[in-house]
């Protein structure tokens, strides 16, 4: 796969020199190119950004410097691949689609792709649609929080395509078995994970998983997976398809949704108690029960 990367900060992509990406690259699987962007300006103070049109905080990213970065981009990417070859471009943005592992799947099966991350206040938006014409132009958001530029989910996107990759992982783990894949395990949270000593400071590993019973360790696996994905990503769960639950799972289910009832119901009990404890403590005064303090 050619990755191709145009940034003010093209060092900021470092990391793409070491570990699993770096051997990748090593290996020919990945072939990633790095482009300064102010290498298509022509002012002495290489202007990429400008005052917003309508007024406003902060700087807009020029058009004609991103207009001509790209095209050079895609004329180096045509000679190496063939006159036909068209990359896919990535526009990281926080107002984009979410960037999931069912598109990281789809990402892996592309030959070419061309990664656009912004700094200032994003990129004039005649660009994507300007580039949205003539490719496949995808503006994605790694996450619901506010990054300071596009950089850093480039480097998330990367390394997530990257793995997928055939030859990138060792053998040792197959990209089957993912969160989030398709599959047995699909959208379900990783469990815990212990390696050697059996006791650290008082802890000890869970006895089924030194049994040896691969039956008995793939069922528990999978309860702790739910459970801790039912705990921190319920969402998820309403997402699973109730045929690929067997009964186990479902009782699994069960038992967790009882206990949450019974905590929540102790907390509402408490929270009761407290307020008549204050209510008798202050006559007349009657504390909400959400204004009592745990
Ligand atoms: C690209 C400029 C900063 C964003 C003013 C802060 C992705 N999940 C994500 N969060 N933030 C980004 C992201 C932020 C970016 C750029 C991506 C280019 N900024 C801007 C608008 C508000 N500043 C992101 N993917």
């Amino acid at each position: 796969m050619r990755v191709d990367i145009i940034s003010i900060f093209p060092e900021y992509f470092a990391p793409l020199d070491v570990s699993l990406m770096g051997k990748a690259r090593e290996r020919g699987i990945l072939d990633i190119h790095l482009h300064q962007l102010r290498d298509w300006t022509h002012d002495v103070h290489n202007t990429v950004d400008d005052t917003p049109y309508g007024g406003g905080p902060g700087m807009v990213m020029k058009p004609e410097v991103w207009g001509e970065a790209v095209d050079a981009v895609i004329e180096d990417g045509r000679a190496a691949r063939g006159e036909d070859a068209l990359p896919r471009l990535i526009v990281p943005t926080p107002s984009g689609r979410p960037f999931t592992q069912e598109v990281a799947l789809e990402y892996a099966d592309e030959p070419w792709l061309l990664f656009a991350p912004a700094r200032y206040e994003g990129i004039d938006s005649r660009v994507v649609a300007e580039y949205g014409e003539r490719l496949r132009t995808d503006e994605v958001s790694i996450g619901d929080y506010v990054l300071a530029g596009g950089e850093a989910a480039v480097l998330v996107m990367v390394e997530a395509v990257g793995r997928l990759l055939p030859g990138v992982l060792g053998n040792a783990r197959s990209v089957a078995d993912d969160s989030f894949a398709p599959g047995a395990m699909a959208n379900l949270l990783e469990g815990p994970v212990y390696t050697k000593p059996p006791v650290w400071r008082g802890h000890e590993v869970p006895e089924v998983l030194l049994s040896g019973h691969h039956g008995r360790i793939a069922r528990w696996r999978r309860d702790e997976a739910l459970r801790r994905t039912l705990d921190r990503r319920p969402e998820l769960v309403a997402r699973l398809d109730r045929d690929g639950l067997d009964k186990h799972d479902r009782r699994v289910i069960e038992e967790f949704e009882e206990r949450l009832e019974e905590r929540r119901s102790a907390a509402e009990s408490h929270a009761e108690s407290q307020a008549e404890s204050h209510a008798a403590f202050r006559p007349g005064f009657r504390a909400a029960p959400e204004d009592v303090a745990d």
